[in-house]
């Protein structure tokens, strides 16, 4: 304490502080006691002197004080402890990849085979971003599905995991945007695609929805629901009495064998997409999936199962997505290749898919040219999917040979082609019928899928119809309906097969891909020559082969049948027909025409039991004689047609990105309009 008096006493002063303690206490005096007991006592003196609500308020402060050291201690221990691992981490990925660092390695998605069998039902792109964009899908479990949440990485597979993960999310992405909705509604085949070259490598993927997608569906109207009713009779037949066998036989509730293969199914299957029928696509799926069995010892016809299964399994990947249908579709391919081992390279017409033999048949060794000529879209989609070839190059050769082949008149050529020689055989008939007719349409169809840039399919196909003007064309009585009949050494004959009914809808693509004004112009006319071959018939159906009146007689309808002609198979090719003059002129009245045709199927050709039936007479409506067998093409292509042609939605498969095969299954054009 400062001391006042002894300042004023004198002596020089010296400051310093006093503090008036105890004896013990004094500092300097007596020595320096900082003992532990010495400690306590004091500390306890003082604790007692404090009142009891200093001591409480004390009490209460080391309390709270406690209570949070213990949580900020907690939390920071956290925190050391992730980033610890997080920089282990890190240093494990950058030894595994250098220079690559995962971003949020543990939401990323579990890594998916690409051509793994998905089992019962395809995990297209199993897994995406938890927000997905907005996708119209299809059936549920063509969804993609939701991320599986990993909560760490914590090993180095797991790490390498990650990496494959995320090239695997990368290709989600990019798989989502190539998964159309559900009935094809908005379809899109790749862009920018290049033809096949010398180049291929890279598998193409399959069509992709993008902007479409976003567009509002075009509802189903009431026709087209007719044809789903319709699809669904036909398939419940086909489901009971011959599941996974060619053909129904809707009468005897059995079924016939042609190849083996469950021909209606695979043929059906772009059909169910594009209608819509999800239960029905996910259980004949299932049947590619596990029971079609193409290791088999057994012939079948080039042509007819490349249109009909190629041509179906290829469509349907595009339209699904599913790589199920690839991968048969190149193990058919493959299997089909024997076919092309010829002298000539023209292919025989028969192949052993087990055996990996090939033939002609057993009378000849020709083979037909419509047969020979109309692979080729097939094959080569087939090509530029795999990356692989040799598919196109079997068929290109054949078509590069055709072209320079003499014995065609005017374009037209003959209708039989020797595998030994490679020469036309049977030289001077020519129609646009059976065994030539789909060479003419693969001319301008092969020309439209490769970007239109081979200008010998071009030149070939508008020589052709050149051909067809100047040799096949005339006009009936009494309506005078312009149609194609045949040359037989140089002998008119106004034959005419329903066959030939898909000539409208060729020369309407063609106009509408830039070629002659004046080939829609017959597109018209002929079109209307197919209506007038259901609608001059007692049933409204047509026959199988008409012949029509050049001379007018009293009491004679431009459409003459014979006994042997009469039948009906369920044909698609006037419907065919109709849905591309419908699709190219609006005008309604193809629409109806198709109507009237869809009743009249159901009205002679239905069966109660399920399915449809051909008939033996159409001029027969009391008994039309039915024949007990149901045309895969009926599913294929006779109900498919009728669904677009009912339909007001152009991006329904729309005909500037797809092309359709012979069997009407779509594939993609490759380098779009
Ligand atoms: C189908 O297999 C194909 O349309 C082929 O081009 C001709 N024959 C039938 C349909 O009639």
């Amino acid at each position: 304490m400062y001391s006042g008096a002894a300042a004023a006493a004198g002596p020089p002063r010296r400051d310093f502080i006093s503090v008036t303690l105890g004896p013990e206490e004094v500092v300097g005096v007596g020595g320096y006691n900082n003992s532990k007991a010495w400690r306590r006592r004091s500390c306890w003196r003082k604790w007692k002197q404090l009142s009891r609500l200093q001591r409480s308020v004390i009490l209460f402060l080391f309390a709270f004080l406690a209570v949070c050291g213990v949580i900020s201690y907690t939390s920071m221990g956290e925190a050391w402890k992730s980033i610890t691992n997080k920089s282990l981490d890190d240093q494990r990925t950058e030894q595994e990849i250098p220079g690559l660092k995962l971003a949020n390695p543990a939401v990323l998605p579990a890594p998916q085979k690409a051509d793994a069998n998905h089992g019962d039902y395809p995990e297209l792109s199993p897994q995406k971003p938890p927000k997905p964009p907005h996708v119209r899908r299809g059936p549920s479990n063509l969804q993609i599905k939701a991320p599986r949440r990993d909560t760490r990485l914590k090993t180095q597979r797991d790490t390498i995991r990650a990496v494959e993960e995320l090239v695997q999310a990368d290709k989600v992405e990019k798989m989502e945007k190539s998964i159309i909705s559900w009935r094809g509604a908005v379809i899109e085949p790749d862009q920018s695609t290049e033809p096949p070259s010398s180049k291929i490598k890279e598998p193409k993927k399959p069509s992709s929805v993008e902007a479409e997608d976003l567009k509002e569906p075009v509802p189903i109207n009431e026709r087209q629901l007719a044809v789903i009713e319709a699809f669904r009779h036909a398939w419940k037949g086909y489901k009971d009495f011959a599941w996974g066998h060619d053909e129904l036989k809707p009468l005897s509730k059995s079924y016939s064998e042609w190849f083996g293969l469950g021909l209606t199914l695979i043929d059906a299957l772009d059909t169910m997409w594009i209608l819509g029928l999800k239960e029905e696509f996910e259980e004949a799926r299932k049947w590619v999936a596990n029971d079609l069995v193409l290791d088999k010892n057994v012939d079948v016809n080039l042509f007819e199962s490349t249109i009909r299964i190629l041509g179906g399994l290829l469509s349907t990947y595009h339209l699904s997505g599913d790589s199920l249908f690839l991968e048969k579709a190149k193990d058919i391919g493959n299997r089909l290749m024997p076919a092309f081992k010829t002298p000539s390279k023209i292919p025989y017409s028969d192949v052993n898919i087990g055996r990996g033999t090939a033939h002609p048949p057993r009378w000849t060794s020709d083979s037909t040219v419509a047969e020979v000529t109309s692979i080729q879209l097939e094959f080569r989609e087939l090509s530029r999917l795999t990356g692989d070839e040799k598919f196109q190059k079997a068929v290109d050769e054949v078509m590069k040979h055709v072209h320079t082949l003499s014995g065609k008149n005017d374009g037209l050529v003959p209708m039989f082609i020797n595998t030994n020689s490679g020469q036309f055989t049977h030289l001077g008939v020519y129609t646009l019928g059976a065994r030539a007719d789909s060479y003419y349409e693969y001319l301008l169809k092969q020309w439209i899928q490769g970007g239109k840039k081979e200008n010998e399919l071009l030149e070939d196909y508008m020589r052709a119809i050149e051909g067809v003007k100047k040799h096949l064309l005339q006009r009936s009585e009494p309506r005078k309906l312009t149609f194609v009949g045949e040359l037989a050494h140089g002998h008119f004959s106004a034959k005419m097969d329903h066959l030939v009914c898909f000539l409208p809808g060729t020369l309407a693509l063609g106009a509408h891909n830039g070629l002659a004004a004046d080939h829609m112009k017959l597109a018209e006319t002929l079109i209307e020559t197919c209506y007038q071959m259901y609608a001059q018939v007692e049933t409204g159906l047509s026959p199988e082969i008409v012949h029509f009146n050049l001379h007018a007689q009293k009491g004679h309808k431009d459409v003459e049948i014979k006994p042997a002609d009469r039948h009906n198979l369920l044909r698609p090719e006037t419907v065919e027909s109709l849905f591309y003059m419908y699709r190219f002129t609006g005008d309604k009245k193809y629409q109806d025409w198709g109507w009237e045709i869809l009743q009249n199927f159901n009205k002679y050709t239905r069966v109660p039991t399920g399915g449809y039936t051909s008939i033996n007479n159409v001029q027969n409506p009391s008994n039309p004689e039915p024949r007990d067998k149901m045309e895969s093409f009926f599913l294929g292509e006779t109900l498919k047609y009728m669904f677009l042609l009912f339909s007001d939605d152009i991006d329904l498969i729309n005909l500037d990105k797809y092309v359709f095969n012979t069997e009407a299954h779509p594939l993609p054009i490759w380098v779009p309009a």
